[in-house]
């Protein structure tokens, strides 16, 4: 295998950090030097789709285009995503992996201390034109970049302060914290491994604990979001109004089944078969969660056998879209499916017909 793609494991040493200095700007809260009893870690993590409908739907300055609304029940648990941010995690930053920067060699972590500029869909630039001016945790991207690379993955500190950032990436954040007064490390979804298989979700695993490694030794407070629809063939007409509800709805059943029986393994509870269910899931329904920000914030998580919060579950063009939380400290309680449940819908060893647009 070439050196390009596969690098051995290191063993660069650093010194462990005690006190947060996220790219020299205050966090929102005290941190964990600043005498109160917030203990550091990875406090949270989310599951964060992005659409750019959702912002869309939610006509904010830093946005262009304007709406008449749309998609309520997802932005409805947005709304609920950043009270707990607010209220309960007060998080000193938001690490983000997010699969619209697409890296074909390695996975990149931006240390650019102060990111600004238009962030423009390519797709849909009518519903997305945002401007974005927002400060990254540079010790705590640096610090990840290079536990990934101790931990034998090609990586690169991207440090060219032009480099436009994506959509996928600004969607979950502003979704998340619209104010952007928290700090910020962004991380890119290497294509690589599913370039050359169907789901290796392998990397982005190793990828996840050395998040959690760097976060550790840097002693921040930290909330996880990995920015990922869930199925995702999808509709190539748009309705005149793109918010009109009418047209929104699943893909198709097959789709809508799948996810479902996703998100009945994450309010069990059942981890270890979600992980096991993941690559199924996603070859079955063409799944976002292919680019890895979900293996990745439940590795750093340590694959918890405890209930996600499902806060809210929509479509978007046909996709599937789900926010969902994972909190270790207050877990949420757990639904069991009924007696005889498995997942996997019955079509699933059924080939499907890929008929829907992929991206
Ligand atoms: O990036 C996306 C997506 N993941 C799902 C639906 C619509 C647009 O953009
Ligand atoms: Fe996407």
């Amino acid at each position: 295998m070439s050196r390009v793609f596969h690098v051995s494991v290191g063993d660069r040493r650093r010194a462990p950090q005690t006190a947060p200095a996220p790219g020299g700007v205050p966090a929102a809260g005290p941190g964990p030097a600043g005498g109160d009893d917030r203990r550091p870690g990875i406090v949270a993590g989310y599951l964060a789709p992005h659409p750019p409908h959702l912002i869309y739907a939610e006509n904010p300055p830093q946005n262009e285009p304007r709406s008449q609304g749309g998609w309520e029940v997802l932005r409805w648990a947005y709304q609920e995503a950043r009270r707990r941010l607010r209220e309960r995690h007060r998080p000193d930053v938001i690490v983000v992996h997010a699969p619209h920067w697409i890296t074909m060699v390695g996975h990149h972590v931006n240390c650019v201390p102060n990111p600004r500029g238009l962030s423009v869909e390519p797709i849909f630039p009518h519903l997305l034109r945002y401007r974005y001016d927002f400060r990254t945790d540079v010790e705590l991207a640096t610090a990840i970049a290079d536990c990934a690379a101790d931990a034998g993955l090609v990586t690169r500190k991207l440090t060219n302060p032009g480099v436009r950032v994506d959509y996928a990436t600004i969607g979950a954040l502003h979704l998340l914290n619209p104010d952007w007064d928290i700090p910020v490390v962004s991380l890119s979804a290497n294509n690589n491994p599913y370039f050359y298989s169907d789901a290796d979700l392998e990397q982005m695993e190793r990828l996840g604990a050395a998040t959690r490694r760097a976060v550790e030794e840097t002693g921040r407070r930290a909330v996880l979001a990995g920015s990922n629809s869930l199925s995702h063939l999808h509709w190539d007409r748009e309705p005149d109004l793109p918010e009109d509800m009418a047209a929104e709805h699943p893909y198709d059943d097959h789709q809508y089944r799948w996810d479902i029986d996703l998100l009945t393994l994450v309010r069990a509870g059942r981890t270890r078969e979600l992980r096991w269910f993941l690559p199924r899931h996603i070859e079955a329904t063409a799944a976002e969660v292919k680019a890895g920000s979900l293996s990745w914030l439940l590795s750093a998580l340590g694959w918890p056998e405890i209930p996600g919060d499902v806060l809210g579950y929509g479509t978007i063009i046909g996709t599937g879209n789900a926010v969902i939380e994972w909190d270790p400290v207050s877990p949420a309680r757990a639904h069991p499916p009924p007696p005889g449940w498995a997942p996997g819908p019955d079509d699933a060893d059924r080939p499907r017909p890929m008929t829907g647009a992929r991206s």
